[in-house]
């Protein structure tokens, strides 16, 4: 069994700090990549050594497949984590880190080339006695033949990608004589987006649920499912709140499904840590949707209910080690929410807000995880994700996780940008997701935010006359900054709110 003695972490920001943590729970040594930008970023910070890869444009830098692997080759890693994003769901960087001797930590490059390949996903589904949503299997060949089936399944129908997921190249369709043209205009877009135009259609479900359910398998074929995540409240494909367990599953149906997440990972010989996305309509029928062959950026509301460290158990199985445990040992404790801080105005159509990150004290205490990637006083630009942090609460139950995560978003300070914290307040605090009863439309539904333009035009005043401040400051006090901003005592002007 070859035991994987140092690691690269082909990505940045939080995930990047997240698996260095759990390398160095391993003992295992850590190699960090970073762009010109992010030469003094924490993920290189915190790493045992680092490679400088390029430039700050993602394809001369975590997309390039050459520089990482040789990076690797340079400084003797034995494996590469490619966290979520970037290079995490690329068939091809999993085969050539193969060819160069270097593990890939995740799942073979099959099984993300099946499960990326939306319609052979369907197809499997089918052979492994999933459901999925009705529509056609394969990509449609002929316009004539997908109409007749679209008329056959009734209307409102979608327009899908097969090399699409997470949203991309979707098309709802209401009326037959609409059919034609938006099959070309999805056919076009998907072209333009993949380089692959065969799309297949499905029937539109209005006002599901989206919950997804973890896996995680070894090598020799053991396959457990960690139970689900409902991810609903999104914007944009975007997801903003995560939370463990969903609220609407009964035990049975929870068993139901995780057999079906169970089924579908083993229908493509699922290695490491996966997800296994469904919707669920109000009569409570699940429908498979796509798997993702990556860690997930949620994946901590899972950690937090089961007490696992998945990224620890990715190295393990890895080294080919089996799962330390079987479904009957899993059980879930507690209730967890994880909510996105992302640099986006709420106010304004979540406009992405840069700038320099002047203030960024983040929320502990009793049931609190903060995993950060960026650290005061540092950049927020709009090279890479807007995401800040995931800020996570774990309670006793629900409500308490409810109540812990206002009390953290409350404790949250951060000044210089905008971000989505007042949005995760008004979700927290609303009827329909304190009483569990959203869906996937909950955003477009609920959320109409208040431009307060006198308040925003006074927050920009504070940050600029606090950037000055900071800016004289900064050579007599370096990395004192902190002591420069006297809190007014009433008034949390700091913070980066609408009210
Ligand atoms: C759907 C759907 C309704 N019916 N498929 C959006 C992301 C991508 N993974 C698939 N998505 C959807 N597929 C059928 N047959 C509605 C969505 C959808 C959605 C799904 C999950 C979470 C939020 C969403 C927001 C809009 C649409």
């Amino acid at each position: 069994m070859p035991q994987i003695k140092k690691v690269l972490i082909a990505n940045r920001g939080e995930i990047a700090l997240r698996v260095i943590r759990s390398c160095k729970e391993k003992n295992v040594k850590t190699v960090a990549v970073f762009s010109r930008p992010d030469a003094t970023a924490p993920h290189v910070v915190a790493a045992d050594e680092s490679v400088f890869i390029g430039e700050a444009a993602s394809s001369e830098s975590y997309l390039s497949m050459e520089k990482i692997i040789s990076a690797a080759k340079d400084t003797g890693a034995d494996a590469i984590h490619p966290g979520y994003g970037f290079l995490s769901e690329n068939a091809v960087f999993a085969e050539k880190c193969k060819e160069a001797g270097i593990i890939f930590i995740g799942p073979k490059p099959d099984a993300i080339d099946l499960m990326g390949d939306k319609t052979k996903a369907r197809e499997l589904m089918a052979k492994a006695n999933v459901p999925y949503p009705p529509g056609t299997e394969s990509a449609m060949k002929d316009i004539d033949k997908a109409r007749e089936i679209a008329d056959e399944i009734g209307y409102p129908v979608l327009v899908k990608a097969a090399a699409g997921g997470g949203g991309k190249g979707m098309r709802i369709v209401h009326d037959s004589a609409d059919f034609d043209k938006s099959v070309k205009a999805a056919k076009s877009e998907a072209k333009n987006a993949f380089g692959d135009d065969r799309v297949y259609i499905e029937k539109y479900l209005e006002g599901p649920r989206h919950i997804e359910f973890q896996i995680i398998a070894d090598e020799q074929g053991n396959t457990v499912h960690l139970f689900e995540r409902e991810c609903s409240i999104q914007r944009r494909h975007q997801k903003v709140v995560e939370e463990a367990p969903s609220s609407v599953l009964t035990p049975e149906l929870r068993k139901e499904m995780g057999l079906a997440a169970v089924n579908a990972a083993k229908a493509c010989k699922y290695v490491g840590a996966g997800t296994v996305e469904f919707l669920i309509d109000k009569h409570l029928n699940f429908y498979f949707l796509e798997m993702n062959t990556r860690l997930q950026v949620e994946h901590p509301v899972t950690e937090l209910i089961t007490g696992l460290d998945l990224v620890a158990l990715q190295i393990d199985i890895a080294e080919g080690k089996d799962l330390p445990f079987t479904q009957d040992d899993i059980k879930a404790n507690g209730h967890a929410i994880e909510c996105r801080i992302y640099a986006e105005d709420s106010s304004d159509n979540f406009l992405p807000s840069t700038g320099v990150l002047h203030r960024h004290r983040i929320p502990a205490g009793p049931g609190v995880r903060v995993d950060a990637g960026v650290e005061e006083g540092q950049e927020v630009t709009i090279n890479y994700d807007p995401m800040i942090s995931k800020l996570c609460a774990h309670g006793v139950d629900r409500k308490s996780a409810i109540r812990r995560m206002l009390r953290a978003l409350d404790e949250y300070e951060i000044s210089g940008v905008r971000t989505t914290i007042p949005f995760c307040e008004f979700t927290l605090q609303h009827e329909s997701f304190v009483n569990g009863s959203y869906d996937t439309h909950f955003v477009q539904n609920y959320f109409t935010p208040v431009v307060d333009t006198l308040h925003k035009n006074d927050n920009q005043e504070v940050i600029s006359i606090v950037s000055s401040l900071l800016k004289g400051r900064s050579n007599e006090a370096e990395g004192n900054q902190k002591s420069v901003i006297a809190e007014p005592s009433a008034d949390n002007w700091w913070k980066n709110r609408t009210k």
